[in-house]
């Protein structure tokens, strides 16, 4: 059967619901491994009886038919990881549901990107981090954390990519910007407002380092001087619509702090999962 051609929607037979989808892979991070035990760590946060299912835009993620799990993906070894992660973020939109999945590291952006390259075309990646991960290649590695936005815009992936919350872009990552067309919000300009005509279909990627380290300790890169966890909600909050997909990374849980940074984790779950579930 010929796979249908990338659309600008997929077929959606009504309201979409989120499938939340674990991506457990961290052997691409450049400094510190952890991030592969991130998606238990956030469950336990988000299931918690401490606190409830609702965003704070009233809707309940109890409701199954809002919001599912569809548990971890099993990865067969470390070989080829691109396409087994591609292969299953392909799969997820091809459900029509919105899928959110949680890292891992940066790197499964690029695969989970690719993946639903072949489902949907003209998307506006929005990019939440510290650090662009524009580099041409890593420590000799060009599949690292610290590149997949370069490998995204090589392969035209996306039409465009807008990044929130940089901080200390050296020159090769600012001279990468500039050759790819991102438009960069950077921290120091803050508090910026989204692109005039900006409109989706958006995916976001949501690195957890872009919110400062007073609330997210557990990550591998820290970058102090960053946004609060509120006005990252703030700017989800104001997103255009459809949010048709997402992810959510570089949560460390070794370095976490008294479960922190995996609490602020499960409420971005919460209202990522809010944004994409807002009718267009
Ligand atoms: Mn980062």
């Amino acid at each position: 059967m010929t796979p249908p051609e990338p659309s600008l929607f997929p077929a959606i037979s009504g309201r979409p619901a989120v499938r939340l989808m674990g991506i457990p892979s961290d052997q691409h991070s450049s400094f510190l491994r952890g991030s592969a035990s991130a998606p238990p760590a956030i469950r336990a946060a988000l299931y918690t009886e401490a606190s409830g299912m609702w965003t704070e835009s009233g809707l309940n993620l109890g409701d199954s038919s809002l919001f599912k799990d569809a548990g971890d993906l099993t990865l067969e070894g470390s070989q080829n990881l691109v396409d087994q992660i591609a292969s299953a973020a392909e799969a997820a939109f091809r459900t029509g549901d919105r899928p959110l999945f949680l890292g891992g590291d940066h790197f499964i952006t690029y695969p989970l990107v690719r993946g639903m390259a072949r489902v949907l075309a003209h998307v506006t990646l929005i990019q939440f981090d510290a650090h662009p991960d524009l580099y041409d290649e890593y420590e000799g590695d060009r599949l690292s954390h610290a590149c997949p936005f370069a490998r995204i815009m090589e392969e035209g992936l996306v039409d465009k990519l807008i990044q929130v919350g940089i901080r200390g872009a050296n020159g090769h990552l600012r001279d990468q910007a500039r050759r790819f067309g991102v438009e960069v919000l950077e921290m120091r300009a803050l508090p910026a407002k989204w692109p005039a005509g900006l409109a989706g279909p958006i995916y976001v990627s949501f690195d957890l380092d872009v919110l400062d380290p007073a609330f997210v300790p557990g990550v591998s890169h820290p970058e102090p001087g960053g946004l609060s966890t509120r006005e990252a909600l703030r700017f989800l909050d104001c997103l255009p619509g459809p949010v048709i997909g997402a992810d959510l990374v570089e949560l460390n849980p070794l370095r976490d702090v008294g479960g922190l940074t995996a609490v602020t984790a499960a409420k971005l779950v919460k209202e990522l999962a809010g944004a994409m579930l807002k009718p267009a």
